[in-house]
């Protein structure tokens, strides 16, 4: 029984830019090959869409590379049952080809109430959606028990996966899918995970988990826990340079066997930090060019597409020279049509400025996503008001970005209401 394991393809990333089909590119090739290397299930563990309300233009293009799996052959799996789901909500077309099973992530997640697009993924047939629940196929390797819990937020996933507390179905191979931060296995340094290792639970015989970026394997209770990362390349961090792209393929027979297929249509990415010591403004720019130039000589892996290239220079500059004068803009137009150069010039500072210069770069180097820095703005405002324990900032702002002003404000009028009572209560007495 052979079945394919991908995450995070983003589709839509980077749209209005040079970069707007590359989700789409390697989520194709990742379907594509999943297909070619004989997956009778697909199994998508979240970030399907880089936004809660993918565009028009980008639903077209998901629906026809998930339709690739459907209009496949029919394998020799049937769906035997559904442990927690509605059945009707499972069309009969999803069940075609080679199902796909899947999450929704972060980036899908909408308040309770409102479709997510996975959601509106599974009322047209492309797809089975989990969150909390389970389904159990009959294959010729026997039954195979998909678990899923769909991203919640971080602070409270350690109580919603105990709360809903899965149990391994009996007789089947029983495989757990998430997408959350788990341990030391996080998107990015700022999260602050709830689950760790210890607290999946017991009695998998495999665990798979979307939302990390860059591919891992780790093991818990025992058994492995698969990262397949994302099918695109979102952060352009250095490990994302030294990390391949791809998608696990899992043989189960007797036992598990699983592979991971590396994408060949990604773009060829290099990472790399300059360091300076009170460097003139045209050795900088010699320098950068010399990079470039050595970078671009290096064997490439996919010719097809421009090779991204971050540069991210540091140090310090001469005494008389100033960051402005030195035109990173004129560079990255010189390379532009060998490559998609970003250059990071934050970091290299002249003397003198470092003190302005330190909280710009902890801002920096705290990167998070818009949506993220603007909830922790209202996080902070709600805490400098005294107002955090008795708010979710988190509900709030679901809320706000939903446009249901409306919704809010009751929520805010309801905590109002309850203190001004306790206020009064308390006088009383
Ligand atoms: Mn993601």
């Amino acid at each position: 029984m052979k079945i394919a394991v991908i995450s995070d393809t983003h589709l839509g990333a980077k749209w209005g830019t040079p970069r707007e089909q590359d989700s789409f590119d390697q989520a194709r090739e990742a379907i594509e090959r999943a297909l070619e290397l004989g997956a009778q299930l697909i199994l998508i563990l979240g970030d399907i869409f880089d936004t809660r309300i993918p565009r028009q233009e980008i639903w077209p293009q998901a629906m026809r590379i998930l339709a690739l799996a459907l209009a496949r052959e029919q394998g020799e799996i049937r769906l035997s049952k559904v442990i927690d789901k509605n059945p009707e909500d499972i069309s009969a077309v999803a069940l075609q080809g080679s199902p796909i099973v899947a999450l929704h992530g972060n980036h899908e997640r909408r308040v309770r109430g409102l479709m997510n697009p996975v959601e509106a993924l599974e009322a047209a047939g492309f797809l089975i959606h989990l969150h909390q629940n389970v389904l159990v196929f009959e294959t010729p390797a026997g039954d195979i028990a998909i678990h899923g819990m769909s991203n919640v937020p971080e602070r409270h996933a350690k109580n919603v996966l105990s709360t809903w507390n899965p149990k391994p179905v009996n007789g089947a191979f029983n495989i757990l899918m998430l997408h959350q931060a788990v341990g030391q296995y996080v998107f990015s340094s700022e999260e602050c995970p709830t689950l760790d290792l210890s607290d999946l639970p017991l009695g998998f015989d495999l665990y798979l988990c979307g939302h990390m970026h860059y591919h891992a394997e780790a093991a818990a209770h025992g058994k492995s826990l698969l990262f397949p990362g994302s099918t695109e390349r979102t952060q352009l961090l250095p490990i994302e340079a030294q990390v391949p792209k791809g998608f696990y393929m899992l043989y189960i027979d007797d036992g598990l066997r699983y592979e991971f297929v590396e994408l060949q249509r990604t773009r060829d990415f290099y990472y790399e930090e300059m360091i300076f010591d009170g460097v003139g403004i045209s050795q900088l720019n010699a320098a950068v060019r010399e990079k470039l130039q050595e970078l671009l000589g290096k064997p490439r892996r996919n010719p097809d597409k421009l090779p991204l290239i971050r540069l991210r220079l540091r140090g310090t500059l001469a005494k008389d020279a100033s960051r402005g004068e030195f035109d990173h803009e004129a560079i990255i137009q010189e390379f532009s049509d060998n490559a998609s150069v970003t250059i990071s010039k934050d970091d290299l500072i002249a003397p003198g400025l470092e003190e302005k210069m330190r909280f710009l770069r902890e801002l920096r180097e705290h990167r998070l996503p818009v949506d993220e820095m603007a909830m922790r703005l209202l996080d902070a405002n709600l805490r400098d008001v005294g107002y955090d324990q008795v708010l979710d900032f988190r509900v709030l702002y679901d809320l706000l970005i939903e446009d249901r002003t409306e919704e809010a404000l009751d929520k805010v009028f309801e905590v109002v209401e309850r203190l001004v009572e306790a206020e009064l209560k308390g006088r009383k007495q």
